[in-house]
């Protein structure tokens, strides 16, 4: 098991997983902007196969995350923990309800990208570039009855959601560059996101560049 670390070790997160951006690349987007370091476990194919770990994780799979002695399983359960421990979940409990609404808006959108990815890449990706706005369009009406656009996808402070989505739209944009175009708000909004300086420079890290999309070198 290969470990590697971030600037320094003192924080106690620890981010278990394999060597793609996957599932943990908003939860390091998150970590990143809000000033944090953690340390990275990199799982290889053969330790997964057949080491020990597989059978300690609740569900049989990656990512496990680390906040101490908190150990927790599921990207989004991460996500929502990161939310809270860093008040990026709204000023109250009706915008958490609608961060929550949009956090499975953006899952739905994550799991037909994923779905497409690892089962269908070369028959499906034609269709699915060709059903793309139907999904983003939804994203682009949130964003326009939120200050028309100007602001984060819920309210005028950053959430947790807001990473989630910009990974996936990122994701999309690499599947077909040409996605946003259709829609002005997403775009700028993508633009606001990456220009954050701690997002920024995570997105310009050798770790970040370096890490594959996804595990079976589909993009
Ligand atoms: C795969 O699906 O990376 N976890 C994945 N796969 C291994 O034995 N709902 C939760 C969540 O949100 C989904 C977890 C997710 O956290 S992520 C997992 O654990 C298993 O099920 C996508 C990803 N894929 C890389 C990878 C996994 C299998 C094939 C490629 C490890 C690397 C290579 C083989 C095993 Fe591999």
């Amino acid at each position: 098991m290969v470990t590697r670390c971030g600037t320094n070790n003192m924080t106690g997160f620890i981010i278990t997983y394999f060597n793609v951006r996957g599932r943990c690349a908003a939860m390091r987007m998150l970590l990143a902007d809000q000033g944090q370091t953690w340390k990275e476990v990199v799982v290889s194919m053969d330790e997964w196969s057949s080491g020990p770990l597989k059978s300690t994780c609740v569900f049989g799979q990656l990512p496990k995350f680390e906040d101490g002695d908190l150990v927790l399983y599921q990207s989004n359960a991460i996500l929502r923990h990161l939310g809270r421990k860093f008040s990026l979940y709204g000023k109250d409990h009706r915008d958490a309800a609608i961060i929550d609404m949009l956090c499975d808006g953006v899952e739905d959108m994550r799991m037909k990208y994923v779905t497409l990815i690892y089962t269908n890449y070369e028959n499906g990706k034609a269709n699915f570039i060709k059903e793309l706005p139907s999904w983003l369009r939804c994203f682009e009406k949130v964003l326009e009855k939120n200050g028309k656009g100007s602001e984060f996808i819920h309210g005028n402070q950053i959430s947790f959601v807001d990473y989630s989505l910009f990974d996936v739209l990122l994701n999309l944009r690499l599947l077909d560059p040409s996605c946003l175009k259709e829609f002005p708000l997403l775009s700028g909004y993508v633009e606001r996101m990456q220009s954050r300086p701690g997002l920024k420079s995570h997105l310009e890290s050798k770790e970040f560049l370096q890490r594959p999309v996804n595990g079976n070198g589909k993009q």
